[in-house]
């Protein structure tokens, strides 16, 4: 068979450096958020192997300080958008994924479907020593030969094989171990990466596994010939016109740099509009991980880590200073909407139900995490005892902390977060009155707090005052579903 180079290899491969280029600078947004690397799950501060900030924070500190104040603001050049989006570079990262998976796929099985997998996947362990004496060959300035009846010399070969059946599958694998749903389900699995932490890291070298080889593969392109090189990539047919080739893949190049100017401005521009459009795919996709998994967390009282970060201020004004210096003593917990039986239950009340407790790992959407136990009353309980009419589809938890006090950044509002009807069936959906033994402490949401496994932090409202179930969250606050998807653009969803 004479080597061929189809034109699906040069289409998909344009779709793959743009998918990559996008998962790439939303990644750096991602990481921006909290610009550590850890490879323990308590990740304690101070501890991390490497830390992109300037900023330190110390597990003694006197004075309170919560994980948002470690968010960078990056460059929208390198980050996409940049400039302290969480809530979008999630967003574009989220969409990004699921056409670059797709890209994935259909090339493997055209690759395979067509003969093509003869050049990719080596067949015989000589490959090792031939792509050395390859590399070789290249350090005294002479190019290899190319493997006979095939298109590329042995190191290359090899080179590919790894980027598309080890690099890329590591990518997803590493990306997956990072979903709080999908931990909370199978705890083995994150395991395999030394935790969440160590999936971050991972997944982190993963990227920068990618960019050496992008260097590597472009400059080798280079060297092997440019005109002939660059029409391959682009036209396919080796021969064919090297004047078209050239324009069409300038084009391309142009097109993705336009492409990126114009989505990072739009993003920053037009936030919520973005929000909204991103979400039409992204949304129903967190929300599926939402739905299908339930919390299967039991860690051991030793697992617990010795520090358990913050986000999120406490309540400020003297009402609530009065309230925790008596223990909340007056406190009332208001049930209401649409429940056939509303009441207000003192902590008394709440601690005379029936209870619960586990040891569990919190997923903060930044990227920490935290393994702590907490106990109180399964939410569910709540509803038996409400009597949730049929018509409510969600349940609405109202907070103390005025956000515009303290937080401010131009945010403001009560904090408050919706969850789905079915989440508050689950076993480890709690209203948490203690933590690790003793009283819930101010920070961590005193008196009363949300605890649910399989999703992101910001659903766990702290310094709770009332719960409402509704049909539709949309009335309520800026009608995204939550706070931080009002104000931070966050998603609605927070399986993953
Ligand atoms: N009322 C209120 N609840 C809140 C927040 C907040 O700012 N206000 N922050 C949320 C976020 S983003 C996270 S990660 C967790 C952090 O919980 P912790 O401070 O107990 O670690 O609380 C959540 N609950
Ligand atoms: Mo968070």
């Amino acid at each position: 068979m004479t080597p061929f180079y189809p034109l699906w290899v040069a289409i998909l491969h344009f779709l793959n450096l743009f998918f990559l280029l996008l998962l790439a600078r939303s990644g750096l947004e991602v990481l921006s958020a909290f610009p550590k690397l850890y490879w323990h799950d308590g990740c304690p501060p101070g501890r991390e192997w490497a830390r992109f900030s300037k900023k330190t924070f110390g597990a003694d500190s006197r004075r309170t300080w919560t994980s948002l104040d470690e968010e960078e603001s990056w460059n929208p050049v390198v980050a996409l958008p940049g400039r302290k989006n969480l809530g979008l570079g999630r967003h574009w990262h989220f969409l990004t994924v699921q056409f670059w998976i797709l890209t994935g796929l259909v090339y493997v099985v055209l690759v395979f479907a067509t003969g093509y997998w003869r050049y990719l996947v080596p067949t015989s362990w000589s490959i090792v020593p031939d792509s050395i004496r390859a590399v070789g060959e290249y350090l005294q300035f002479r190019l290899p030969k190319k493997i006979p009846g095939q298109p590329f010399e042995p190191a290359q070969k090899l080179a590919y094989f790894l980027v598309v059946f080890v690099l890329a599958p590591f990518q997803i694998a590493t990306g997956a171990a990072m979903s709080p749903s999908l931990l909370a389900r199978f705890p083995w699995y994150g395991r395999l990466f030394g935790g969440k932490q160590g999936a971050r890291s991972l997944h982190f070298l993963g990227l920068c596994a990618f960019g050496a080889f992008t260097v590597v593969h472009v400059f080798l392109v280079v060297v092997h010939g440019l005109p002939e090189g660059f029409t391959k990539i682009v036209l396919g047919t080796p021969g064919s016109n090297h004047a078209l080739a050239v324009g069409l893949g300038i084009t391309g190049l142009v097109g993705i740099v336009v492409f990126h100017v114009v989505v990072t401005w739009f993003s920053l521009r037009y936030r919520r509009r973005t929000q909204r459009l991103l979400g039409v795919v992204v949304d129903p996709f967190e929300r599926a991980v939402s739905r299908s998994f339930r919390s299967r967390q039991r860690f051991r009282r030793r697992d617990i880590s010795a520090y358990h970060r913050i986000n999120g201020y406490p309540p400020t004004g003297p009402e609530y200073e009065r309230a925790a210096a008596d223990g909340f003593a007056d406190y009332r917990l208001v049930v209401g909407g649409l429940v056939e039986r509303p009441v207000s239950l003192s902590l008394d009340e709440l601690r005379e139900m029936e209870q619960a407790g586990q040891v569990v790992k919190h997923h903060c959407i930044q990227g920490w995490t935290a393994v702590a136990e907490w106990s109180g009353v399964p939410l569910r309980a709540v509803v038996e005892r409400v009597g949730v009419a049929p018509e409510a589809k969600f349940v609405v938890f109202h907070a103390m902390d005025d956000k515009g006090l303290t937080e401010g950044e131009g945010r403001y509002g009560f904090f408050y977060e919706s969850l789905p009807l079915h989440l508050a069936a689950h076993a480890q959906t709690i209203l948490a009155l203690d933590m690790n033994g003793g009283p819930l402490p101010v920070e961590h949401g005193a008196p009363v707090r949300l605890r649910v496994e399989t999703q992101l932090g910001y659903k766990m409202v702290k310094w709770i005052t009332a719960i409402e179930f509704v049909d539709d969250p949309g009335d309520i606050g800026l009608g995204m579903g939550g706070w931080r998807e009002d104000q931070m653009y966050y998603a609605n969803a927070a399986g993953i």
